[in-house]
């Protein structure tokens, strides 16, 4: 006889395999025909969209980009478990435990209809995995109910046999996932496009202090270091000759952009650094980039906008997730464009591909629209962008801000000559000086890297004698209209954080 907890085990595990070939099952669907709509994913994005605003606050401080990993994985998790708990009831009532299957099945599905764009092919990866995972389920338990009555006839499969039965699909679903996976990433691979020229480019850009200063941040971050934050769990898939990019709302002409025709216009070229609301005093989020693309007033004065009483720019990406930008501070003559290029290359799938907002002096999320498509000008009082129905500031300036690279906090450092040293920002204004701190003495003036712009970050050191013992630093900027960087301690939300990051070193 056959102890009932092991019966229940493996009840259990055959809700959870029937459960992953209908995940897997209907992530090769959705690959085939909407890869947003697998239900994981569909999920997974819900899920980001209902977080209230602290939640979401804290898993990008504490999972930083892990976020989007420890989000599936969890969401992954649930699902399993209400899939063994499935597994389990089948084992004595077979009828039950596939409905709860095709339940469970069912919220995904609901979860990928539900997405803003989704049509009604959005609702075969779910129906595909409810058919397969019940399917599985009702013929895994079938298979074992068989081993227990005729446990002594040769034609009876093993207990053994219908737990391989289960590996051996659950390695097949893999198997159909993976190629799925793989269709989706080599659709998301951007084209090779090739970029003119700039006919306003930006100068000649300097060396940096990373050959003489170790464990400072490059003067131009390499796009594959480049951070990116955005509501995404998938990239989307942008056709070329199907995307374009619209200006409407309250504008004399709606007009629209391929592609091609953005190209074809003038373009400039500018050292920009861009920073996102959510980083923390000393945090990652931040990068700066040669950016190539058209200015954002050229575009603009196509459309016709002398009459607007606008007051915000409503861009709109691929996928219908919008982002506010305020429209006076866009076009009061800095240098804000529709940027198609980043160091020198068509821009990545992950930072906008075929084209983005970059406003200098704006947080990302009131301006840096990636995958754009539409911009609507119109009032706040009529229309919301995602995050100000969040309640986050609409207009955020980035606060001017530094960091400390090296040495690292808590680092363990031998005494003698060390450098100090990191960047500072304050973009559209421009970095006066950086200040250091060390063990609560006077403010000591640090030397400056070269100076790139005002939109660009400042690379900062200052040579130190280190003796041995614990000790503190801190660093402040000053901006060139003599602002101070803030002491005042600001949480990301609602308009950026603010205070001096001071970090623990040991000598020794
Ligand atoms: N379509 C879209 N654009 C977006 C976002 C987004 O979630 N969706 N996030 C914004 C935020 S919060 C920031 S900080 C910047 C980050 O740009 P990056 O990922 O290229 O660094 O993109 C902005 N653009
Ligand atoms: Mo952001």
């Amino acid at each position: 006889m056959q102890t009932p907890t092991r019966a229940t085990a493996r009840h259990a595990l055959h809700g959870v395999v029937a459960t992953c070939v209908g995940i897997a099952l209907a992530h090769l669907v959705a690959a085939l025909t909407v890869p947003d709509a697998s239900p994981v994913y569909a999920v997974g994005s819900t899920v980001v969209d209902l977080t209230p605003t602290p939640v979401k606050e804290w898993a990008v401080a504490e999972l930083g980009t892990a976020d989007k990993a420890v989000l599936l994985g969890s969401v992954v998790a649930v699902v399993l478990l209400l899939a063994a708990l499935a597994g389990v009831v089948a084992r004595r009532r077979p009828t039950v435990g596939a409905v709860a299957l095709v339940v469970l099945a069912s919220i995904g599905t609901a979860a990928a209809v539900a997405r803003p764009g989704a049509g009604p092919a959005a609702l075969l990866p779910g129906v595909a995995a409810a058919v397969s995972g019940a399917g599985v389920l009702l013929w895994l338990v079938r298979l074992d109910a068989r081993t227990g009555a005729v446990a002594a006839a040769s034609s009876a499969p093993s207990r053994r046999g219908v737990l391989l039965a289960g590996a051996g699909l659950a390695a097949v679903a893999a198997g159909l996932a993976a190629g799925g996976e793989w269709l989706v990433r080599r659709a998301q691979q951007v084209a090779d496009v090739v970029l003119p020229a700039a006919s306003d480019p930006a100068g000649p850009f300097p060396r940096g202090l990373e050959e003489t200063v170790p464990g400072i941040t490059p003067l131009r971050t390499p796009t594959s270091d480049f951070y990116r934050i955005d509501t995404r769990l998938m990239l989307p898939r942008v056709d070329l000759d199907q995307w374009s990019l619209t200006i409407d709302g309250d504008v004399e002409r709606e007009v629209s952009f391929t592609f091609d025709e953005l190209t074809a216009m003038p373009l400039t070229e500018r050292d920009i650094t861009l920073t996102c609301v959510s980083n923390e005093v000393g945090g990652p989020y931040v990068g700066s980039a040669r950016w190539l693309g058209v200015p954002l007033g050229d575009l603009l004065a196509r459309a016709g906008i002398e009459g607007t009483s606008a007051d915000q720019i409503l861009s709109t990406d691929v996928d219908g997730m919008t982002i506010s930008t305020p429209l006076r501070v866009a076009l009061d003559g800095r240098d804000s464009m529709i940027a198609i290029g980043m160091n020198g290359s068509a821009l990545p799938l992950a930072h906008g591909f075929p084209a983005r907002m970059v406003v200098p002096g704006l947080y990302g999320f009131v301006s840096a629209c990636k995958w754009i498509t539409r911009m609507t000008l119109t009032t706040y009082d009529e229309q919301q962008a995602y995050w100000t129905e969040r309640d986050w500031a609409t207009d955020a300036p980035i606060r001017i801000s530094s960091r400390i690279d090296t040495p690292r906090a808590l680092a363990d450092e031998k005494a003698g000559e060390l450098v100090i040293g990191g960047v500072a920002w304050a973009q559209h204004v421009g970095i006066e000086s950086v200040e250091v701190r060390i063990d609560g003495q006077a403010w000591r003036t640090a030397e400056l890297g070269p100076d790139v712009g005002d939109d660009h970050w400042r690379q900062w050191y200052l040579p130190w004698q280190a003796e041995e013992g614990t000790h503190y630093l801190a660093c402040r900027a000053r901006g060139k209209d003599g602002t101070l960087q803030e002491s005042v301690r600001r949480t990301p939300f609602p308009s950026g954080s603010s205070g001096i990051q001071e970090i623990a070193v040991t000598v020794s």
